[in-house]
């Protein structure tokens, strides 16, 4: 309808599993998992769906997930119930085996078929990258960047994208992994802390007392030591409320270009965080869907095999269009399809303005101020080019 065929010489494959978008965190909580159907909705009704191929994934099984998680934590996890979940407030905050039953990290009905089956769409996507089967591969129901070896954080309980760069790692030298929600990757820079096989660059809010999750200053780039072949391959961008598409592209290319030129990936794993967009009700920065989607293209341009994660995103209609637009980006089709919402979308009257582009007054009721200035962006460029001199393949 749209123009839409697949793109020559070019495999792209999405992986999700519709059952996933059925669990709840509780009412209050702000990922919902329902932002996964309004995506697919809308990717649909462009008619992107036939310039892919689609895999409907299974759960990861327990030794998959085993592969980074400790056994203990993956039992608890396991057998958790809602009922152990904490009442009152108060007794939430307190510490809770593996960080679980918290206000961040609820137990919830479905709890461990949810999260297999989150991991269950990065593994395929992986899985079909290694293969050869596919040259970009789209799960946006991973990006869950936080969680570590035992402990569940910030809304992420298995960290379905350490557990795909593992996969990757069997076939390809060095994996290239890039995050921009608007939170840091922390559960993916630790785990790979100690390899020069992993790089790891997140962009993201800094602000240790009040942002979580506090960590990824500029100094921070892996536990330095002589003996430590990981040292140095940790890169991160802290950046202030309201940061403008225009700032953003060009931090962007600059960086992921000298990192793509001095550490020469074979793969790039891309946590595409919607949260990171004007008008999300956790984040604070002022992307529109187009500077968001530029990171996308800019790395879809350096030719390497590739998967797009989901991750962050709390205001479901600029989470689909990002994501829908990303989708497009991916099959090459962004500039054939319409900005109009299609009048055949399911949930239309979700979308509130009928544009995949909204413009900054209309994602948000006042434009947040930006408080990024340019000679700040300056310095965290020049930092990250010094970072870079110890980098050697
Ligand atoms: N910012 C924020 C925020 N909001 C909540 C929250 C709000 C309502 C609820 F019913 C439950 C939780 N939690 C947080 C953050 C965690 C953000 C995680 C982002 C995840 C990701 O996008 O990067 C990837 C999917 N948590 C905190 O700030 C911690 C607290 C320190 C304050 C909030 N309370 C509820 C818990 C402790
Ligand atoms: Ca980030
Ligand atoms: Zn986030």
């Amino acid at each position: 309808e749209y123009g839409i065929v697949r793109p020559k010489g070019l495999t792209v494959s999405y992986h999700a599993t519709s059952d996933m978008e059925k669990h709840h965190f509780g009412q209050t909580h702000p990922m919902k998992p329902w932002r996964l159907t309004l995506t697919k909705s809308l990717v649909t009704s462009y008619g992107m769906p036939f310039a892919m191929d689609n895999y409907h994934t299974r759960p990861a099984t327990y030794q998959e997930l085993n592969s980074f998680h400790s056994k203990d934590y993956l039992d608890y996890l396991a057998t958790a119930a809602p009922e152990d979940q904490p009442r009152d407030a108060d007794q939430a905050e307190r510490e809770t085996p593996f960080n679980l039953g918290g206000s961040d990290c609820p137990l919830f009905h479905g709890l461990y078929d949810y999260c297999s089956m989150s991991a269950g769409t990065s593994l395929d996507a992986a899985r079909k990258i290694c293969n050869k089967q596919s040259d970009i591969a789209i799960a946006w129901g991973g990006g869950l960047h936080h969680a570590k070896k035992s402990e569940a954080s910030g809304f992420c309980y298995i960290n379905d994208i350490v557990l795909a760069v593992l996969e990757l790692l069997r076939l390809y030298p060095r994996v290239l992994y890039i995050d921009i929600d608007v939170h840091h990757g922390d559960g993916v820079e630790e785990a790979f802390h100690s390899t020069d096989r992993v790089m790891t660059v997140s962009f993201h809010k800094y602000a240790p007392e009040t942002f979580f999750p506090g960590t990824g200053g500029l100094d921070d780039n892996g536990p330095k030591s002589e003996r430590n072949p990981g040292a140095h391959h940790a890169i991160n961008v802290p950046l202030h409320d309201g940061i403008t598409d225009e700032q953003y592209e060009s931090l962007f290319k600059n960086i992921i270009g000298a990192v793509n030129e001095r550490f020469r990936p074979s793969a790039i794993a891309l946590q595409c965080g919607a949260d990171s967009l004007a008008g999300d009700r956790l984040g604070r920065f002022n992307l529109r869907v187009q500077g968001h989607g530029a990171c996308v293209r800019y790395c879809k341009s350096l030719g390497l095999p590739m998967i797009l994660f989901g991750g962050g995103g709390y205001t479901p209609r600029n989470v689909a269009r990002a994501w829908a637009h990303e989708t497009s980006i991916a099959i090459g089709a962004d500039k054939n399809i319409p900005e109009i919402i299609p009048e055949h979308t399911p949930w239309r009257e979700h979308f509130i303005h009928d544009t995949l582009f909204p413009s900054l007054e209309q994602s948000m009721q006042e434009v947040r101020h930006n408080r990024n200035t340019e000679k700040r962006l300056r310095d965290i460029v020049t930092h990250v080019h010094e970072q870079l001199r110890f980098v050697s393949i």
